[in-house]
């Protein structure tokens, strides 16, 4: 059997081509697995999950199916998505993750993270972190009526270049550090990771510190792709992987 994941998708309603991709996704193979794990930014942007616009509740409904064949989904928050809650997991019958979890996945422990506090060099971001994913700040925005929540997340979304592929060196900059990296391998005992965010599919191998009691150790990083101009998908089984991707059609 195999275990899937995804991230990155940053679904919205201006991108049909992606939402198609992702539903056929979660209709056919989706339902072949043994979990399906979505490690952030599923939505470009999530206000609160009273903002049930009908792309919103469509969404909604086939993760739900997915999760009525019997399959178990989880989400883990990403930057745009992290107001995520109760009330969508509720809804959908999809698990939350806290960022980071180890999980055992076919006997390896295995780090998931969105991906975004891997990115240290990114100091204007990781400031602008701090700031909104604070716990107080967070329980008023909620409270905020969700007019005002649409306003803010649009003017965001308007300084944004998300929508535009980046240049190589706004990648570098925004790409994971091997300090924090290997920092979250030891706080974790891990050797195997999985995150996203940073858009640039790619298995990496990280040579770990020498240890007095065995061979030098290799730490494997796995980052999924993003869902722009195809999908992304990592599939897992009990002894081997795949990092694929998945064309649009046209
Ligand atoms: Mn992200």
């Amino acid at each position: 059997m195999i275990t899937r994941f995804i991230s990155d998708l940053h679904l919205s309603q201006s991108r049909p081509d992606i939402t198609g991709l992702f539903t056929d996704f979660l209709r056919g193979e989706a339902r072949e697995s043994d979990a399906l794990y979505i490690l952030g930014d599923l939505f470009d942007y999530w206000i609160g999950d009273d903002d049930l616009t009908q792309f919103h509740r469509h969404i909604m409904t086939e993760l739900r199916l997915v999760v009525e064949s019997g399959v178990p989904v989880y989400f883990m928050a990403g930057n745009r998505d992290f107001l995520v809650g109760d009330g969508f997991a509720q809804v959908t019958g999809v698990q939350i993750l806290n960022d980071p979890t180890v999980i055992d996945l076919y006997g390896t422990p295995t780090l998931l993270l969105h991906g975004d506090t891997l990115c240290t060099d990114d100091i204007g971001y990781q400031r602008f972190r701090k700031i909104i994913r604070n716990p107080l700040l967070l329980a008023i925005a909620k409270r905020f009526p969700l007019s005002w929540r649409r306003g803010i997340a649009n003017k965001l979304r308007a300084g944004s270049k998300s929508k535009q592929p980046l240049t190589e060196q706004q990648l570098k900059a925004m790409d994971a550090t091997d300090t924090a990296v290997l920092k979250a391998f030891k706080r974790h005992n891990v050797t195997q990771m999985i995150h996203g965010h940073t858009h640039q599919p790619d298995v990496h191998e990280h040579p770990l510190p020498a240890d007095d009691s065995e061979d030098n150790k290799v730490a494997l990083r796995i980052v999924l792709g993003d869902w722009y101009e195809q999908g992304s998908i990592l599939e897992f089984t009990v002894d081997t992987f795949l990092l694929r991707e998945e064309s649009l059609k046209d």
